[in-house]
C-alpha cells in the first residue's frame, strides 16, 4: 500500500481528486491532503480536512519523507524544495504545457506568445515545472478566448488525466520521457509587466486585443493604464462569438 500526500491549494481540482481517489482502493493507496502555508483564504480546504504545510520548514519536510511514498502537486502555492524532490518521488500537475510557458499562468503568456498551451503531469525536479513529462494534454485557444477562457479548459484536462491516470501514478505504471527543450519560463514579474499598460505602446490592433483577451480572468483586476489626473483604469476585455 501506498501512502500518498496530495498538496493542493485549488479547490476545485482537490474536490475532484478526491472523488477519483476514493475509486483507488484502499489496499492499493491512502491519501492524506494539506494546502500550503502560503494560502490567503484556505478556508474551503480547511472544511474539507486539510490541514497545513509548509515547504520551507525542514521539520515538515522531514515528516513527508518519512511518512509518505509519493507527494502530488495539484496546483501548490510553495515550490517544492530540493530536499524534498530529491529524497521522495513527486509529482506536478501543472495547468501549461511543458515545455512551453513554464512558470506562472502559462494560458495568459500562449495567447500572447502562440505557443501551444495544454497540461502536463510530470515528475519534479529541482527546477520550476520542469522535470521528465509523464502525462500531457493540450487544448485549443480560439480568438474569442479570454485568460479565464483557456484556464478553465485546461483545469478541465487536467480532471481528464486524473481520472484516466491517478492509479497508474500511484502504482508507477508509466514511462517517462524528458523534456527536448528547455523551452520558456515566466515569472509572475513578467505578468506584472504585463498588467501596467502603456497608452503610447504600438502595435496592430490584433495584438492589442490578444494583450487584454489574455489580461482578462474573471473578475480578477489585471490590465490597468494611469490616466492624466493620476486614476488608475483597470481594463478587461468583453468577446462574444457570433454562434
Ligand atoms: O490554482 P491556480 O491555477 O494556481 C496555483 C498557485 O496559486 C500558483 O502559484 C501555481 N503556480 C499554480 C500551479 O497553482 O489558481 P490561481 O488563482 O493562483 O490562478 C488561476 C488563474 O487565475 C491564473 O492562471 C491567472 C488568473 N489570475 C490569478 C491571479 C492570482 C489572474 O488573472 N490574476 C491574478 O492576480
Amino acid at each position: 500500500m501506498k501512502k500518498v500526500l496530495i498538496v493542493s491549494d485549488n479547490v476545485e481540482l482537490v474536490t475532484y481528486f478526491k472523488t477519483i481517489a476514493r475509486t483507488i482502493p484502499i489496499e492499493v493507496a491512502q491519501f492524506h491532503y494539506c494546502y500550503s502555508v502560503i494560502n490567503k483564504s484556505p478556508r474551503a480546504l480547511k472544511e474539507m480536512g486539510m490541514f497545513v504545510v509548509n515547504m520551507k520548514s525542514g521539520h515538515d519536510i522531514s515528516s513527508i519523507v518519512s511518512n509518505y511514498d509519493l507527494v502530488i502537486s495539484a496546483h501548490c502555492k510553495q515550490i517544492f524544495p530540493k530536499t524534498l524532490v530529491e529524497s521522495i518521488r513527486c509529482i506536478n500537475i501543472h495547468p501549461g504545457l511543458n515545455p512551453h510557458n513554464r512558470g506562472w499562468f502559462p494560458q495568459v503568456f500562449s495567447i500572447l506568445n502562440k505557443k501551444p498551451i495544454g497540461c502536463t503531469i510530470h515528475l519534479m525536479d529541482s527546477e520550476i515545472d520542469h522535470g521528465a513529462i509523464i502525462y500531457q494534454k493540450e487544448v485549443k485557444i480560439d480568438s474569442w478566448d479570454t485568460s479565464l477562457d483557456v484556464y478553465q479548459r485546461v483545469v478541465d484536462a487536467e480532471k481528464i488525466l486524473i481520472k484516466e491516470h491517478l492509479s497508474d501514478l500511484v502504482t508507477e505504471n508509466y514511462t517517462c520521457k524528458t523534456m527536448e527543450i528547455e523551452g520558456n519560463y515566466n515569472g509572475i514579474r513578467d505578468f506584472k509587466h504585463l498588467t501596467n499598460l502603456d497608452l503610447k505602446h504600438e502595435a496592430s490592433l490584433a495584438e492589442h486585443i490578444d494583450l487584454l483577451r489574455a489580461l482578462t480572468h474573471g473578475d480578477f483586476k489585471n490590465a490597468y493604464f494611469i490616466d492624466g489626473k493620476g486614476n488608475k483604469v483597470f481594463v478587461r476585455l468583453h468577446l462574444e462569438n457570433e454562434q
